[in-house]
């Protein structure tokens, strides 16, 4: 039992309790419980199954009774009687872009739609335009939301298995039968979606590790389980392998399951130059070669240095220049974790996020953090509860106030500035100088040409105030493409305003995409990593922003938060010109 599970429960409720048409209030109590339980300080689960969760805002005591059962027994009977009366498929509609409780429930009742195969059906027959409230446009966006769900079907994004894989490693290395354990493939090279898990373990026993491999608690079901490996499906639908080989061949499986593909056919025809053929065993000579196999190869590296490379970070292995880099030492020294020393772009309860400024404060702190910008939307953005002037101001003076009381922490005011239509800026210049610093960002009107789009954000770019760009193409990864931009033109401006962009970290954006930030880098653009934090858990995401980094080939000094508070400073106080 998780965190996530419990809050999926009543999140499902929720829906169950709309689809019913029951009590508003009622469903969002579900609602609201769903988010309680996600962003709870301390072990959930553990309360909800020792029965202690009194007194918790948010969980009342129908929920906390439902809590309780669904953590001490698994299931939940109400929740299992409300899903009874549904067809199981109905439930795969949520997942579609842009159909909310609303038209699930119209095309359940008025079609007898249950699942999204009878859904496709039904748009292909067109009889879905002609319900009230639909139309051929909405049945044109549900084919195309679709076609997108069957294109990710099996893939999943970076920062979501993140803990799960970190669980499964913590687990793999309490096997005393297991010596060295690592993931390996696209999660190791920090690619932003993953299709598999591939796990490699060095072992003396593979047999026995991979069938005690198939009963690890995240497994649902067994694909194959042989001598020296195994594949399983998780519960998330993921498939995930698991080889087994001895401790001499573990640097050169690790090399070979790492991948890409593409850096080891690079890296292979380098070790062919010198008669070897490499795989995923060890060095092999070649046919009438006369080369000797290397002795001494017991990590990874050792088989870098060999080949007369430097050691190549698994972000970096995609063959995008970093073997030639390799050869001429000259691979950058990469940006970690460790040396972010604060953040931009978060969101307090003022807006749209779901914590205070207080408590965003408090957990910046005990991440190690010396600072925190809070960015709260802008006043258009009206969804998002966005700040008018006063407001902002108001909220500026409550950081101000706040930092009075620190001794080593600082709050730098801040806002995430809408970036209108053509270019203007939600705030006028004299409120905007009021603030430490401000994010600007689209986050309407995303049907315009590239020409117009990238127009309209290098236009914000040169004001004077726009301290840096957020999310430059606004994509959510599996979910929507970005509006259309002109990366290049756009790291241009940047260089030439000094606008730092930044790399926001949350999961399904990740954006500006990681292609790109060599060409950013090489222009002189920094980057600032900001998780765009909605809450403080948002705020933990700043790890897999330093890996994305990291497969930017950014180093400490492109990031512009590894800086000091001091320096920070300095820099905020600097006109961009001068910076
Ligand atoms: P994905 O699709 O997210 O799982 O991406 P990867 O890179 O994890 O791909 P996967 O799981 O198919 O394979 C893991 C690694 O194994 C891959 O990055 C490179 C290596 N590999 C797999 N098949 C081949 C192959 O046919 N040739 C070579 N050279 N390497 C391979
Ligand atoms: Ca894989
Ligand atoms: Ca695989
Ligand atoms: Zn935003």
């Amino acid at each position: 039992m998780t965190r996530e599970t419990l809050a999926g429960v009543l999140e499902e409720i929720a829906l169950l309790l709309e689809l019913k048409n029951e009590n508003p209030f009622k469903v969002r109590a579900y609602r609201q419980g769903a988010e309680t339980v996600r962003n709870f300080d301390g072990d959930i689960v553990q309360l909800a199954a020792d029965n202690q969760l009194t007194g918790i805002k948010g969980i009342g005591d129908a929920l906390r009774d439902k809590l309780h059962e669904l953590a001490s027994t698994g299931t939940l009977a109400f929740h299992q009687n409300l899903r009874a009366e549904f067809p199981a498929g109905l439930f795969e509609l949520f997942d579609l872009q842009g159909l909310g409780p609303k038209k699930v429930k119209a095309l359940h009742e008025t079609l007898g739609i249950g699942s999204i195969a009878e859904l496709k059906a039904a748009c292909d027959e067109g009889r879905v335009a002609g319900l009230p409230g639909f139309g051929a446009k909405t049945q044109a966006k549900i084919l195309e939301a679709i076609a997108l769900k069957e294109t990710f079907a099996d893939t999943f994004l970076l920062g979501e298995i993140t803990p799960l894989v970190s669980t499964m490693l913590d687990t793999l290395r309490l096997h005393p039968e297991i010596s060295r354990v690592a993931v390996a493939g696209s999660f190791r090279r920090a690619k932003e979606t993953v299709h598999d898990l591939d796990f490699l373990v060095a072992t003396k026993e593979p047999a026995l590790v991979c069938e005690d491999f198939t009963t690890l608690p995240e497994v649902e079901s067994i694909i194959v389980c042989g001598d020296t490996k195994a594949s399983v499906r998780l519960k998330n639908g993921m498939q995930c392998d698991l080889r087994a080989v001895s401790n001499a061949q573990f640097p050169f499986a690790l090399q070979y399951f790492t991948g890409s593909k593409e850096h080891n056919v690079a890296i292979r025809s380098l070790a062919l130059k010198q008669g070897l053929s490499l795989n995923e065993y060890g060095f092999t000579p070649t046919e009438g070669s006369a080369a000797t196999v290397p002795d001494g190869i017991h990590e990874e590296r050792d088989i870098y240095q060999f080949l007369g490379l430097q050691f190549i970070e698994p972000e970096l292995r995609e063959n995008r220049g970093e073997i030639e880099a390799a050869a001429e030492k000259s691979l950058p020294r990469l940006v970690t974790l460790e040396q972010l020393k604060g953040t931009f772009h978060n969101h307090t309860t003022e807006s749209d996020g779901i914590h205070s400024l207080e408590q965003m404060a408090d957990e910046a702190m005990d991440l190690g953090l010396q600072y925190l910008g809070i960015a709260d939307h802008s006043k258009s953005m009206v969804i998002a509860n966005g700040l008018d002037a006063e407001r902002l101001m108001k909220q500026v003076e409550a950081i101000r106030n706040l930092n009075a009381t620190y001794t080593n922490f600082r709050i730098f005011a801040g806002s995430e500035v809408d970036i209108l239509r053509e270019g203007a800026l939600d705030f006028d210049d004299a409120t905007l100088a009021q603030l430490d610093y401000c994010v600007a960002s689209v986050h309407n009107i995303f049907n315009l040409t590239e020409d117009e789009m990238t127009r309209r954000i290098c236009r914000a770019m040169e004001n004077e105030h726009v301290t840096m760009l957020g999310h430059v193409t606004g994509r959510l990864l599996l979910k929507r493409e970005g509006y259309a931009v002109n990366h290049a033109m756009i790291i241009d401006c940047a260089a030439e305003t000094r606008t730092i962009i930044e790399l926001n970290c949350n999961p399904w954006r990740l954006d500006m995409d990681w292609r790109w930030w060599k060409r950013a880098r090489d222009k002189g653009v920094l980057c600032s990593i900001n998780p765009d934090a909605h809450s403080t858990m948002g705020l933990h995401h700043l790890g897999i922003g330093a890996r994305l980094a990291r497969k930017g080939w950014l180093g400490k000094q492109d990031v512009f938060n590894t800086r000091t508070v001091e320096e920070v400073e300095a820099f905020l106080k600097t006109p961009k010109a001068k910076r």
